[in-house]
């Protein structure tokens, strides 16, 4: 079966074309085969488009419904129209040259009348997705389930006060890591929508924690059960649609994990708009992760200076995208995880080519920083400037201190005997400079 070429008709594959190329339609800086320390990019990068913002979501907003046309929805038949989507989305996958997509499990199928139909639904379009696949090489990074949209879900799902939303929640999952592990997805994310709530007063947040424990070690054991040998990530995200979300920001995920004795199965995929949400940098989370060697997958975006919501902007700055390459270098890449565009074109982006533009963009940003980043890390003086400032903990008193070996009476007769220390200059401007060297 081989996917069709009637959605994107004025598209064809995109191309490398260099830095030079005043093409719109091709890439300028993600040369997929380029070596870059060591590696062709692809492989460093490992992209993935997310199937929910390209092909499922209309860009409705709270003001108005959605704009997008969509081609595929041919039908009055919702199941139909499914595989029209496929469809389409592997000939977008096939023009973009992305090596992975992810996917809800209603993203793909949609939701029966029973838990059995809505099964039978998604076994039908993971079976269609397995031979595309198999036509294009083309791998799933991810699956998920949608434990959100639907209203049963509006007191949570894992952690809703009535435990027969959590069943339901349940078939999801079990549902999903089927597709997932039938598909040969190399992890499964959990992204906590409603698990939080919109007032402590009528919540109790202990016994909603415990319970997300819970369903998070049955979902483990049955995925490890039906051969599911990938990393199991939660995505942390502080607010919205919850006033306050349980999996605020990757410190406190990495401290629930810790709680729930889940630190061998499962790692975190970082969002760069879910971490500005929380008032870090999308390099701090993800050096957060990266600290815990629990940096399993990233969700490339970014949001506005402006507002404070979840705008899933395209990743098209620069300096942050080189700030989260750096950290990803450091961690020794992304893989078994990848870069998840989970992204979304404006509402008022209506032209079919503005979905190629806008993953144009991130790829050939990313793509970019990754260049630059490698050049950071190597230059000498980026040594200096970070672990340079450490260099009173390599040897004597310092490093018997690090080592454990320091009391604090130790430490003051220290103190009293060498008198005032040296003020050693951070040398912040210096370290932008440098930065700014390599991104000029
Ligand atoms: C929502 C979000 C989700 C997850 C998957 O903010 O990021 O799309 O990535 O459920
Ligand atoms: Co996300």
């Amino acid at each position: 079966m081989m996917h069709s070429n009637q959605y994107f008709p004025d598209v064809n594959k995109i191309e490398f074309e260099g830095r030079d190329s005043n093409n719109p339609l091709a890439f300028t800086w993600y040369d997929e085969s380029r070596i870059v320390a060591g590696q062709p990019m692809k492989e460093h990068l490992r992209y993935a488009v997310a199937y929910w913002h390209s092909f499922y979501n209309e860009n409705g907003d709270p003001f108005g419904a959605g704009t997008r046309i969509f081609p595929w929805d041919r039908s009055s038949n919702p199941l139909d129209n499914a595989k029209y989507r496929l469809d389409a989305a592997f000939e977008f996958f096939s023009k973009l040259g992305n090596p992975f997509y992810c996917f809800h499990d209603r993203d793909l199928a949609p939701e029966g009348d029973s838990v059995a139909e809505s099964e039978k639904n998604l076994k039908e379009l993971v079976s269609l997705a397995a031979q595309y696949q198999k036509e294009t090489g083309l791998k799933l990074l991810w699956g998920t389930a949608n434990l959100f949209s639907h209203p049963r879900y509006m007191n949570g799902a894992a952690t809703n006060p009535d435990f027969d939303v959590v069943c339901h929640a349940g078939a999801q999952v079990k549902a999903a890591l089927e597709a997932t592990v039938e598909l040969g997805g190399e992890n499964y994310v959990f992204w906590g929508g409603r698990e939080g709530y919109t007032h402590l007063f009528n919540t109790r947040m202990k016994r909603e924690r415990d319970n997300l424990g819970h369903f998070l070690r049955a979902a483990r054991d049955y995925g490890r059960s039906i051969g599911f040998n990938g990393n199991f990530l939660i995505e942390p995200k502080p607010m919205e649609p919850t006033k306050q979300q349980y999996d605020f920001d990757a410190a406190t995920v990495i401290g629930f994990l810790r709680e729930q004795d889940l630190l061998d199965d499962f790692k975190l995929n970082i969002e760069g708009n879910h971490a500005t949400l929380a008032g870090h940098s999308f390099a701090h989370d993800l050096t957060v992760a990266s600290e815990a060697g629990l940096l399993g997958s990233i969700d490339a975006n970014r949001g506005d200076n402006q507002n404070g919501w979840d705008t899933d902007y395209f990743p098209t700055d620069l300096r942050d995208a080189v700030e989260a390459m750096i950290v990803v270098l450091e961690n020794g890449g992304i893989a078994p995880g990848g870069l998840n565009f989970d992204a979304k074109i404006r509402r008022n982006s209506t032209d079919p080519k503005d979905l190629f533009y806008a993953h144009i963009g991130g790829m050939d940003t990313f793509a970019r920083a990754l260049i630059i980043a490698n050049n950071i890390i190597n230059d000498p003086l980026y040594a200096e400037l970070r672990d340079g400032r450490y260099q009173s903990f390599e040897s004597g008193e310092g490093k018997a201190f690090k080592e454990g070996n320091r009391s604090l009476e130790q430490l003051r007769d220290r103190a009293a005997s060498i008198g005032e220390p040296a003020r050693l200059s951070g040398r912040q401007e210096l370290l932008e400079n440098l930065f700014n060297r390599q991104m000029m």
